[in-house]
């Protein structure tokens, strides 16, 4: 009798679980948006001839001035264009864009992956936009030898209708030149809460922006200085190039399932304000390692806590591919800001341009006070300790 009860009990339990699996995957529309990859083909078939002015039909996208799908392997201009994903990607050209509606929740922060390429202007730039929400992300850095990244981008939706724009900015003489773009992905972004003992919000890093389980690049997060809209939920990138977040399929993370790779130097900086009590003794914790991307070492980290600063090496070591480092600092107010940046400007040894460098996951801050009876203990051993070294003396 309990038998057919706890299995009747069972059954309901998964029929409640499948129906609110559906309702979340339904609501949170995680994933490449309609067409993302631009793959599907527009009404009579992909045309290979090259420059389409006017509007060219591309399946779920609305187009506005010289957009073109370009397929791998096709020439411009006596340069192979480059298409991200699959055989095919659309180019922009001047002042062009494409865009498509999106269904969102209304207060939450949205992040869209997108990969982009230039094609031959170095200060091309994609301008992302949802309503007047808007970024320019410079293409003029080449962060891998592919010559394509992923990028991130996020945006508070203001209302249910999202409509996200990609436009070229530029207004280059050459219309052959504009940004390739491909691959575009959104992900609901949501901040956890920072667990009891520790003041960083999302220090593990497991939660951002959309990753392509077959992109092996990781994706760039650019600049955004705007911790509330950050495609990193709690961080924020203060610096003028990107950092790249790397996930455990494709590179070495030292926890969980995605990490931080420190890129540029002193010119890929994350860093987040912590709730701090002034005066205080507090710890910051964090893992520093490699990503297991051929780095050319040596590879090393500034952390900053307050108006601590320290630079510290990573040392390979053949068990593991990370160490744990600590940094004492006193609270001076009420928020503290911790930082960190690459001490070198690292790149792939296999091919000597790749950027790469440092890996920082598991950051924690924490009062060092905290453990009044732990310390207690510790202060009364060593008064002992000191006792019997007196002792002994004597
Ligand atoms: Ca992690």
């Amino acid at each position: 009798m309990e038998m057919v009860q706890s299995s009747r009990t069972s059954k309901w339990v998964s029929l409640c679980v499948v129906f609110f699996a559906h309702f979340v995957s339904v609501m949170a529309d995680d994933g490449p948006l309609l067409n993302g990859d631009f793959e599907s083909p527009p009404r009579g078939g992909f045309s290979n001839e090259g420059l389409v002015d006017g509007p060219t039909t591309i399946p779920n996208w609305k187009t506005n001035g010289t957009v073109e799908l370009v397929e791998s392997g096709q020439k411009q201009g006596g340069m192979i264009l480059i298409v991200p994903q699959g055989k095919h990607a659309v180019r922009l050209g001047n002042d062009a864009e494409i865009s498509q509606e999106l269904k969102v929740e209304k207060g939450f922060i949205y992040s869209i992956t997108f990969s982009a390429a230039r094609t031959c202007a170095q200060l091309e730039s994609i301008n992302v936009s949802v309503g007047a929400a808007s970024q320019n992300i410079d293409l003029q850095t080449l962060y891998n030898v592919q010559g394509w990244d992923p990028y991130a981008w996020a945006f508070e939706a203001e209302e249910e209708d999202a409509h996200v724009v990609f436009r070229n900015p530029g207004m280059e003489d050459d219309p052959t030149c504009g940004p390739i773009i491909d691959d575009v992905a959104i992900k609901k972004l949501f901040t956890p809460d920072p667990p009891k003992d520790n003041a960083v919000t999302n220090g593990d890093f497991e939660e951002g922006p959309w990753m392509y389980r077959n992109a092996s690049l990781g994706v760039l997060l650019p600049t955004n200085l705007d911790e509330e809209t950050s495609s990193l939920p709690g961080w924020i990138v203060e610096s003028n190039r990107a950092v790249r977040f790397i996930d455990s399929d494709h590179f070495s993370v030292p926890q969980g399932k995605r990490g931080i790779e420190l890129l540029s130097g002193k010119e890929g900086i994350i860093s987040q304000m912590v709730a701090t009590t002034p005066n205080k003794p507090y710890k910051l914790t964090f893992s520093l390692g490699h990503a297991g991307d051929s780095c050319k070492q040596p590879l090393a980290i500034m952390a900053f806590a307050g108006d601590q600063a320290q630079n510290i090496h990573y040392v390979a070591d053949a068990n593991s591919t990370f160490q744990t480092v600590d940094l004492n600092f006193t609270s001076k107010a009420e928020r503290t800001r911790v930082a960190f940046y690459s001490v070198y400007y690292n790149t792939r040894s296999d091919d000597m341009s790749s950027l790469c460098g440092p890996v920082v996951d598991d950051v924690r801050v924490w009062f060092s006070g905290a453990r009044r009876n732990g310390l207690g203990r510790l202060s009364l051993g060593f008064g002992f300790g000191l006792f019997v070294l007196i002792l002994v003396w004597v």
